[in-house]
């Protein structure tokens, strides 16, 4: 049998296939999956489904059953050794005598870094970890169990001559780039906007498209204008107003009413540091920004996102907001074509 980096990587590639079928909808959980594997045969697999639910070795090692003794467990992420919803994945891979265990990356959690791989290594278990190019299925995971703050994706939809909205209710990206959008907006732990984006158009900002789940929806509205009918307030997600605190109580009380949670800031003119700060405490893992102009335009400025989609549709527009400062930020990049669009992704090292 072959034993080499090669072998063991192609089965770390088949966990990261497994983790990623939970995409969106684990949380601020990471995507986790796992094979048993006993004389080169998959004896059981499993992934994360979902926060509060079984961790993905618990799936395995329990469809590999007794045969799980002496077999060999693959998972991207290094195993839990905590008590959270769920008991601590390590005692289970001991009691179930696994003999080795192979991971691409240590959990970043305070909690966990490195103490599974030397519990497990104190109870004779072989821990190798074997890095997977281009495995950054947890990479907002990493950011936020670390720092508290979400990872941030910003989303824009502009024309050749850099302009957003102003397309007189129409949309201005084809067809694809939106089924793009919604993908996006599925894996998102929230989506954020600010006032004069439901003021002006009134979205909805559920995945539709892509059928999977929808996001939470986040209105950054500090004099609280949005009307008690907006599309945004449509119950079936979480919706979170970030407001002033010293705004109109009764308005507040009324959203409530309506199941609107409110978010009191200080002052009306966030830093977006600070907005960051709260969603995380909100227990948000990655959020997605869609607008508008004020909005996209302080998130850029302040440098505080992590990813970047510019969808630029062929055509100009007069009116609108111009964004021309987006323009030196995908400078360099190699665009893809999305049905007629372009569409420049930016990934910020922070
Ligand atoms: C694993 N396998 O599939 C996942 C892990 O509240 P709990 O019990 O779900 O624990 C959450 C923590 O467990 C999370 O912060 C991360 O450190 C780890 N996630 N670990 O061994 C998994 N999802
Ligand atoms: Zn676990």
């Amino acid at each position: 049998m072959p034993t080499s980096d090669a072998y063991h990587r192609m089965y770390l590639q088949q966990t990261l296939a497994l983790a990623t079928k939970s995409n969106g909808l684990t949380g601020i959980n990471p995507l986790v999956g796992a094979l048993v594997v006993k004389e080169g045969r998959v004896v059981g697999q499993g992934f994360h489904r979902k926060i509060g639910e079984a961790h993905a070795e618990i799936v395995a090692l329990a469809e590999a059953g007794q045969q799980a003794r002496d077999a060999d467990l693959y998972v991207n992420l290094e195993p839990c050794c905590t008590h959270g919803h769920t008991p601590p994945c390590v005692d289970a891979i001991v009691a179930a005598g696994i003999r080795r265990v192979f991971v691409v990356e240590n959990d970043p959690n305070p909690a966990v870094n490195g103490k599974s791989v030397r519990a497990l290594r104190n109870h004779k278990i072989d821990v190798r970890r074997l890095p997977v190019p281009e495995t950054n299925v947890n990479l907002w995971y990493r950011k936020y169990i670390t720092t508290g703050i979400p990872y941030v994706t910003l989303k824009i939809a502009l024309t050749e001559n850099m302009r957003i909205s102003g397309f007189k209710g129409r949309y201005v990206t084809s067809e694809p780039s939106r089924r793009y959008v919604h993908a996006l907006r599925s894996q998102a732990g929230a989506v954020l906007i600010g006032i004069n984006t439901v003021l002006t158009d009134d979205p909805y900002l559920t995945d539709r498209l892509v059928g999977r789940r929808n996001p939470a929806r986040i209105i950054i509205d500090p004099h609280l204008r949005i009307p008690s009918n907006a599309h945004v307030l449509i119950p079936g997600a979480r919706r979170i107003v970030m407001t002033s605190s010293d705004g109109d109580r009764k308005r507040i009380d009324e959203l409530n009413e309506l199941g609107v949670e409110s978010i009191l800031m200080e002052g009306e003119d966030y830093a977006t540091n600070d907005l960051l700060r709260r969603i995380g405490k909100l227990k948000f893992g990655s959020i997605l920004i869609e607008g508008g102009g004020q909005t996209f335009k302080r998130f850029l400025a302040e440098e505080t996102y992590d990813d970047l989609y510019a969808f630029v549709a062929p055509v100009s527009v007069d009116n609108g907001i111009e964004l021309t400062l987006v323009e030196k930020f995908f400078d360099g990049e190699k665009p893809e074509k999305i049905g007629e669009d372009t569409l420049y992704y930016v990934h910020r090292y922070n």
